[in-house]
C-alpha cells in the first residue's frame, strides 16, 4: 500500500561516490529552499547521532571492527530508526533533503564483494523503507574524483573499493534517479538542482504524488 497520500513534502535523496560534492550540494539546496519560503531540513545517512550511528561511526573510522553482515545490518537498522520521523516530517510538509541512503548501503556492501553478501542479498533489510520522490545522483569517476585532493581517513576512501561501489550503484539506478555530472562547476550543478527540486517539491505540495516504498 502506498504509504501516505495528499499533500506533504518532497523526499529528495543524493547519491554519489565519495568527494562528488553531495554534501556541498545538500548544504546549498536546503538553504535555497529555505530562502523560498520551503519548509525543508537537512538529513544525513548514516545518522551518526544515534546509539546505532555512534557503532557505525566507530567502525567507519576505525576504532572498531564489525562483522561485513552485521554492520550492514546496522546501517539498514540507522534508516529503520528514523523511518517514522521521517514520515511525519513529510506528512507535515516539511521538505527532507538526505545526504546518502539505502543505494549507498547496498553499494558500499555489494562492492565487497564477499561470498553471501550479494546485492540481491544486501536489498533485502532496506525493502519496504519509505522511497526516495527523486535521487539526484552526482557521477564523479574517481580520477576526478581524487583530483579533488584525495580521498580522507576513513574505511572505504580508497580508490579501488570506490571503483567498484560506482559499479554496484549503476546496477541500482531506476526510473527516480536523475544523473547529475559532478564534474561542473559547484554552481552550475547547484542551479539544475534547484530547478528538478522545484519541480519535485510542487508535485508533492499537490498532493500528485503518493510516497512509495523502496524495491518492492
Ligand atoms: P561528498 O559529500 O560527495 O563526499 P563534498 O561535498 O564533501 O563531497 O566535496 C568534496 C570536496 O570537493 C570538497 O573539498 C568540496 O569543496 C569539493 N567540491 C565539491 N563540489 C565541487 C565541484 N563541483 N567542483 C570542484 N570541487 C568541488
Ligand atoms: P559520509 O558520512 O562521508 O557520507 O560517509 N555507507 C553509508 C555505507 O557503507 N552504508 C550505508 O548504508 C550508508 C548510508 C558510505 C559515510 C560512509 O558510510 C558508507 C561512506
Ligand atoms: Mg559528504
Amino acid at each position: 500500500q502506498a504509504v501516505q497520500q495528499g499533500p506533504r513534502g518532497a523526499f529528495i535523496v543524493f547519491e554519489g561516490a565519495d568527494r562528488a560534492g553531495k554534501s556541498t550540494q545538500c548544504q546549498m539546496l536546503v538553504e535555497h529552499l529555505q530562502a523560498s519560503g520551503v519548509n525543508a531540513e537537512l538529513w544525513r545517512f548514516p545518522d551518526r547521532t544515534t546509539a546505532i550511528g555512534k557503532m557505525i561511526n566507530s567502525y567507519l573510522t576505525s576504532q572498531s571492527e564489525i562483522d561485513d553482515a552485521a554492520v550492514h545490518l546496522l546501517f539498514s537498522a540507522n534508516r529503520w530508526e528514523k523511518r517514522e520521523e521521517l514520515l511525519r516530517k513529510l506528512a507535515s510538509g516539511t521538505t527532507l533533503v538526505v545526504d546518502r541512503y539505502a543505494y549507498s548501503g547496498v553499494a558500499f556492501t555489494a562492492a565487497k564483494g564477499l561470498p553471501g553478501l550479494d546485492r540481491a542479498w544486501c536489498t533485502v533489510p532496506d525493502a519496504g523503507l519509505p522511497a526516495p520522490d527523486v535521487v539526484f545522483f552526482l557521477s564523479l569517476t574517481v580520477e576526478q574524483a581524487a583530483a579533488r585532493g584525495g580521498y580522507g581517513e576513513e574505511r572505504y576512501e580508497k580508490a579501488d573499493f570506490q571503483r567498484k561501489v560506482l559499479d554496484q550503484f549503476q546496477a541500482l539506478r531506476d526510473s527516480s534517479w536523475r544523473m547529475i555530472d559532478a564534474s561542473q562547476s559547484i554552481e552550475d550543478i547547484q542551479q539544475q538542482l534547484r530547478e528538478q527540486a522545484a519541480a519535485v517539491v510542487a508535485r508533492c505540495q499537490r498532493g500528485a504524488a503518493p510516497l512509495g516504498r523502496l524495491w518492492e
